[in-house]
């Protein structure tokens, strides 16, 4: 792609993806970086109908490709109305997810067959791909108290509640349901592409305070820049 800047945010439920892209674009926009900050399922009003209703824990049951191929329509929308655009025009793209999530809980952990999961990704993503993906590396059960410990605050008033849309009775969306298990299989998802792709993939322990691992993301990115421009 141009000259622009794309990097993903991987992680399991919980991990501070949301906050490290936040701090990490303050950071960037105070060296004068032109930022644009999206996530997935999202980013343009079509994926977000797609995401709000993958995520509704009252959809209908479905197959694993089914799903993937919602992922990927919204995927595709959100790639030629905001990546691509911003990409073209030399901004810097942060993203709160992106294909590796589909990987790991569509293919590894949801059973689509890794074939299937590459070609989609040939036919929607193409030359479309992050240069620098952070994976933030938490205990599953850490991250999924941090999103209840949210879902507290939201309830009592003190948070945004921005997620609840997605989200059942209790507050969960349709993976965060889901058992530990699960969540264990996502965690070993993650640390196994990031091993399979060491050049695109960091791997950050996110079992610290939010502004260490804003510092470490930081010099993982500062470094990814110098390199860039030598
Ligand atoms: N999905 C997505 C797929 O199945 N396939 C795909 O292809 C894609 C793209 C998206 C769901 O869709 C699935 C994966 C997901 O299940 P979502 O609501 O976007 O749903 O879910 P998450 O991305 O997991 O978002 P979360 O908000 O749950 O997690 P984040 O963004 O990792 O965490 P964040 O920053 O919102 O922080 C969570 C809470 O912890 C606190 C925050 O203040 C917040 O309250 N926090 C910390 N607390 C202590 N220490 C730190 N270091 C902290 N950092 C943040």
């Amino acid at each position: 792609m141009a000259a622009g800047l794309f990097i993903t945010f991987e992680g399991g439920e919980g991990a501070g993806k949301s906050t490290q892209v936040r701090l990490l674009a303050e950071r960037l926009r105070a060296h004068g970086t032109d930022v644009v900050i999206t996530r997935e399922p999202g980013g343009t009003p079509f994926a977000e109908q797609v995401r709000a209703l993958i995520l509704s824990p009252s959809v209908a049951e479905h197959t694993a490709l089914s799903e993937a191929l919602l992922f990927y329509a919204a995927r595709a929308d959100h790639i030629g109305k905001i990546i691509r655009p911003a990409m073209a025009a030399g901004r810097a793209v942060l993203c709160d997810r992106f294909s590796d999530s589909t990987r790991v809980y569509q293919s590894i952990a949801g059973g689509l067959d890794r074939k299937v999961f590459d070609a989609l990704e040939q036919l929607v993503v193409a030359d479309a791909k992050p240069e620098l993906t952070i994976i933030l590396d938490l205990d599953p059960s850490v991250g999924l108290a941090r999103a209840e410990a949210r879902r507290i605050d939201a309830a009592s008033g003190e948070g945004n509640g921005e997620r609840n849309v997605d989200s059942d009775g209790a507050g969960r969306d349709r993976y965060e349901r889901q058992a530990l298990a699960f969540h264990e299989k996502l965690r070993a998802g993650f640390l196994a592409i990031a091993a399979e792709e060491p050049d695109r993939c960091v791997v950050i322990n996110a079992n610290r305070d939010a502004s260490q691992v804003a510092a470490e993301v930081w010099s993982v990115v500062d470094q990814h820049l110098q390199r860039r421009a030598g």
